[in-house]
Order: structure tokens, then C-alpha cells, then sequence
């Protein structure tokens, strides 16, 4: 699907851009966006701590990511040393092609602004809570930002195809499940940054599938709701086989 961009409906700034859609990480949170980001971290940690993978809470821990919102060039230094991946500021969503382009070069976007109290629930567009706590912890990762790479290298060569691509980021980078040792356990960065759903796609009336690529490309999925179908890894290297699967 190809991200409209009618600036009149997106939220962020979007007139000092870079040539890449990128934007520096402002130096001045208001106390307000800090408390909301401590109330946001403090929920999903908890949650995190008892339905997430392990890599995901080793990533949080190896990354500093806690309490106030975090200094992107600060945690780029750890996470470059560890994966060779990078946090880039942007106004919030970017056309696909550009976001793809930055997936290709180990670049993650991370909008700059936060949400408001009165939207600690939900949310339209994704918010630096959203891209930083739910995307980034798991880019320190070897195999999971192998396949990040490997998945935007994909999504640019992908053409017409590109909504089959869509459909294996969403069911993975944004609502995978894992099995482990410990039991069934949430990767999914829509999953993870959602006070809601962390329950639901664990302890809910949902249909959880073994991940089969071919089967997550063919099934369509609707925004703005909690899902009702999840696919479930037995481990991060079958996401990178995914990455490879022709598409017709
Ligand atoms: N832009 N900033 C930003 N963040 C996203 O997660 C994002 C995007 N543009 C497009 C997009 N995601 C989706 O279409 C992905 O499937 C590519
Ligand atoms: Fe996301």
C-alpha cells in the first residue's frame, strides 16, 4: 500500500527536511512530553517484561532505552557498534519508497514527536513512542536487522508486488509472535508499544498461525483495530528465508 501523504492530514513538521525526509531529533522535550513518555515506557515494560521475547528486553537494557526520551545519537553510538544500524529523525510517516530506501541502508526512521496524554491509548499516525520503544530494541538484534536490511532491499525491487511485502512487514516487524522455551512470546513492534494488544494476542480469542510466508503474503490485514490473526515464528531465521521468497 502506498503511504498517502496529504500534508494537510499528517501531524508532524515536514518543512525543514533533509533531501531524505529526515529531520534532526529536537534538544528541547517539554516536561510534558517526558512525563508521557515515562507513563508510556513504565506500561509497556511491565507488560514487556512478561510477554515479550528476550531479545527484544535484552535490547532495551543494551540500548539505555528508559525513563526520559532517548538521545538518538547517543543510543546510535551503542546500536552502530552492535548491528551497523542507525536511528534517523523524521516528521512522522515518509513515502514507502524513501522508507524502504532508509531500511536498505540500515537506516530506521523514528518520528520526533510524541503523542499527547489524551491519546496514551491510540493513535493515528506512529509516534516516536511507537517507532523507538516497539521498532528499535530489536535492530540490536544480529538476525532480526539482518532481515530488516534485507527486507527493504527487497520492498524496492518488489514493483507491483509490493503489497504482498507490506503484508509480511505487518505480520512480522509489526505484529509477529515467537515461540520459545518460556512460551508464546511478542516481537511485533504494534504489538509491544500497545497497551491493549500485548494481552490480546497472547491471552485473546485470536487465531495464531505457524508463519508460513507464502500464507502471510496472501492475507490481507486491516489498520486501526486489534487484530485477530497473528502468525508465529519458531525462530528469527525463518524471517530471513521469508525475505527471500520470490513473489511471482
Ligand atoms: N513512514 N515514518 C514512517 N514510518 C513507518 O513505519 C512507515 C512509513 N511509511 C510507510 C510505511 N511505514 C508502511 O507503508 C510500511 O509498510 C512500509
Ligand atoms: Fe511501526
Amino acid at each position: 500500500m502506498d503511504t498517502v501523504l496529504s500534508a494537510a492530514g499528517l501531524r508532524g513538521d515536514y518543512s525543514f527536511m533533509a533531501p531524505d525526509w529526515t529531520v534532526p531529533q529536537p534538544g528541547d522535550y517539554s516536561a510534558e512530553d517526558q512525563a508521557v513518555w515515562r507513563l508510556l515506557v513504565e506500561r509497556q515494560t511491565s507488560l514487556a517484561k512478561q510477554f515479550a521475547c528476550a531479545e527484544f528486553l535484552k535490547g532495551l537494557e543494551t540500548l539505555g532505552i528508559g525513563d526520559e526520551i532517548p538521545d538518538f545519537d547517543a543510543v546510535n553510538a551503542r546500536l552502530e557498534a552492535l548491528t551497523g544500524w542507525k536511528v534517523v529523525g523524521v516528521p512522522g510517516l515518509i513515502p514507502d519508497a524513501v522508507f524502504y530506501d532508509h531500511l536498505a541502508n540500515r537506516r530506521f526512521p523514528v518520528t520526533v514527536w510524541i503523542r499527547k496524554r489524551s491519546e496514551l491509548d491510540y493513535l493515528v499516525e506512529p509516534d516516536l513512542f511507537h517507532d523507538f520503544f516497539g521498532h528499535v530494541p530489536l535492530l540490536s538484534n544480529p538476525v532480526f536487522a539482518d532481515y530488516m536490511q534485507r527486507y527493504g532491499q527487497r520492498a524496492m525491487e518488489a514493483g507491483a508486488h509490493i503489497d504482498l511485502l507490506a503484508r509480511l512487514y505487518w505480520y512480522t516487524v509489526e505484529f509477529g509472535l515467537i515461540r520459545t522455551a518460556d512460551g508464546l512470546k511478542i516481537y511485533g513492534a504494534g504489538i509491544l508499544s500497545s497497551a491493549k494488544e500485548v494481552r490480546h494476542a497472547i491471552e485473546g480469542d485470536v487465531e495464531r498461525l505457524p508463519f508460513e510466508a507464502a500464507r502471510v503474503m496472501r492475507r490481507p490485514y486491516e489498520i486501526d483495530k486489534l487484530q485477530n490473526t497473528y502468525f508465529v515464528l519458531d525462530d528469527f531465521r525463518q524471517l530471513f528465508e521469508a525475505a527471500d521468497t520470490r513473489v511471482a
